[in-house]
């Protein structure tokens, strides 16, 4: 069965296939040719009672912009989560959520069903939040216009480690992020070179054109043991509340 995505947002375009969005391209388009995933964009404000199709209302209390309004929520996550007999796991595209790490996509990529809930506005009214307890998920520190950017995020990240997305010659094993560490850290990426040998002057590094596999492994564990110490050290301090790696 393809893992399937039900994404719930105000601007289901952004999902399309047919003009091609973000994710009918490249890698996700491929596998969901290949049947490995399938995604279901609803527009929330198909759900809204309202006579003017509002989604959205101004902010008890005073202050800047609008908050979307529980009913047309409420209503669109249980049409869509009745479309489909697997239960989904509930998923808030906010600022406020925890940080997707490459630790959350692999378990996420495990699930049969997604819901992808993509705010706007100021946000989404609490009390339809607690009432639907999601995963609350932010990609950064920064604030996007909604969470429909962040969603396409999250499902490209999953998507390309559903088994089979990659092709040959494409591995996620090799990827930024990968425990590849002496004590299975999680490190950047090598440098990567390609043909001419010469350019500008400039030399790919001799090592790789040795031809000694095992020399040149562990060149680039080098490689990204030095990049991950100078950019991120925050990687190799080891999780929060564990010892580090030995
Ligand atoms: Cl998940 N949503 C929005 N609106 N902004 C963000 C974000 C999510 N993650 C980082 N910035």
């Amino acid at each position: 069965m393809p893992i399937r995505f039900d994404i719930l947002t105000t601007f289901p375009e952004m999902f399309a296939t047919e003009p091609p969005g973000a994710l009918a391209l490249s890698i996700p388009d491929r596998a969901r040719r290949a049947g490995l995933v399938e995604w279901h964009a609803t527009n929330i404000r198909d759900f809204t009672t309202d006579k003017h199709q509002k989604t959205d209302d101004r902010p008890f209390g005073g202050g800047p912009g609008m908050v979307m309004s529980c009913q047309p929520v409420w209503d669109a996550v249980c049409a869509v989560e009745a479309m489909d007999d697997r239960p989904a796991t509930r998923v808030l595209l906010t600022p406020q959520g925890v940080p997707l790490t490459q630790p959350l996509v692999e378990e996420l990529a495990t699930m049969p069903r997604l819901l992808l809930l993509a705010g706007h506005y100021e946000g989404i009214d609490e009390r339809v939040i607690r009432k639907l307890d999601p995963m609350e998920v932010s990609i950064g520190d920064f604030v996007l216009s909604g969470g429909e950017l962040a969603a396409i995020v999250l499902m490209d990240a999953v998507i390309r480690l559903l088994p089979g997305a990659l092709g040959d010659g494409e591995s996620a094993g090799q990827d930024s992020f990968s425990p590849i560490g002496p004590g299975g850290q999680r490190l950047l990426d090598c440098p990567h070179y390609t043909r001419p040998r010469v350019w500008e002057g400039e030399e790919v590094p001799e090592i790789l054109l040795s031809g000694d596999h095992g020399r040149i492994a562990a060149w680039r564990l080098e490689q990204s043991l030095q990049r991950t110490r100078e950019r991120r050290p925050d990687l190799l301090a080891g999780p929060p509340d564990q010892p580090p790696p030995a």
